[in-house]
């Protein structure tokens, strides 16, 4: 049975992933009428991921006991003014969802609810992932810049990364 303190602090969880879910696909979206579809794809791949991060605790909060809540969300970015800041905003938005993730994990421990503690150590495991694959976009495409030849092959590249990340995530 889950404490009401651990519920609200999960529900709250579902909100960050399903915002996450939104911000991605508005991304995919800016990407895909900017021409760029390597970079669209990862980004519909992304939104899909954080879909199934919010899932995952949907179905655990119900099977604990308690009651998921599905919530309004804010309403993401749409445009963005480059390539370089939409992934600036990516990375910021991961370093974001992982102190949200610690915060999550630190309730657990002040409540020694330690299957929730142990149910969590998987979006530990992934924001790890995560924020490195955000760190190694941002990097190449701030060595890219505005230059278009060097956008064009890093668009090439990107479905490179979705097909690594995609096959090292676990299903579940
Ligand atoms: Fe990338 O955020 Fe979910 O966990």
């Amino acid at each position: 049975m889950l404490a009401k303190k651990i519920e609200t602090a999960l529900n709250n969880q579902i909100t960050v992933e399903a915002e996450s879910s939104q911000i991605y696909l508005a991304m995919a979206c800016w990407a895909e009428v900017k021409g760029l579809e390597g970079v669209a794809q990862f980004m519909y791949d992304q939104s899909n991921e954080e879909r199934e991060h919010m899932l995952k605790l949907v179905k655990f909060i119900n099977e604990r006991g308690g009651h998921a809540k599905i919530s309004a969300l804010k309403a993401p970015n749409v445009t963005f003014g480059s390539f370089q800041e939409m992934f600036q905003m990516l990375h910021d938005h991961e370093i974001l969802v992982s102190e949200s993730i610690n915060n999550l994990v630190h309730i657990t421990l002040e409540e020694k609810d330690y299957a929730t503690h142990n149910f969590l150590q998987w979006y530990v495991a992934e924001q790890i992932e995560e924020e490195a694959m955000a760190r190694t976009i941002l990097d190449k495409i701030n060595l890219i810049g505005d230059d278009k030849g060097g956008l064009y092959l890093f668009d090439r590249d990107i479905q490179q990364l979705t097909v690594t990340s995609s096959a090292s995530t676990p299903d579940e």
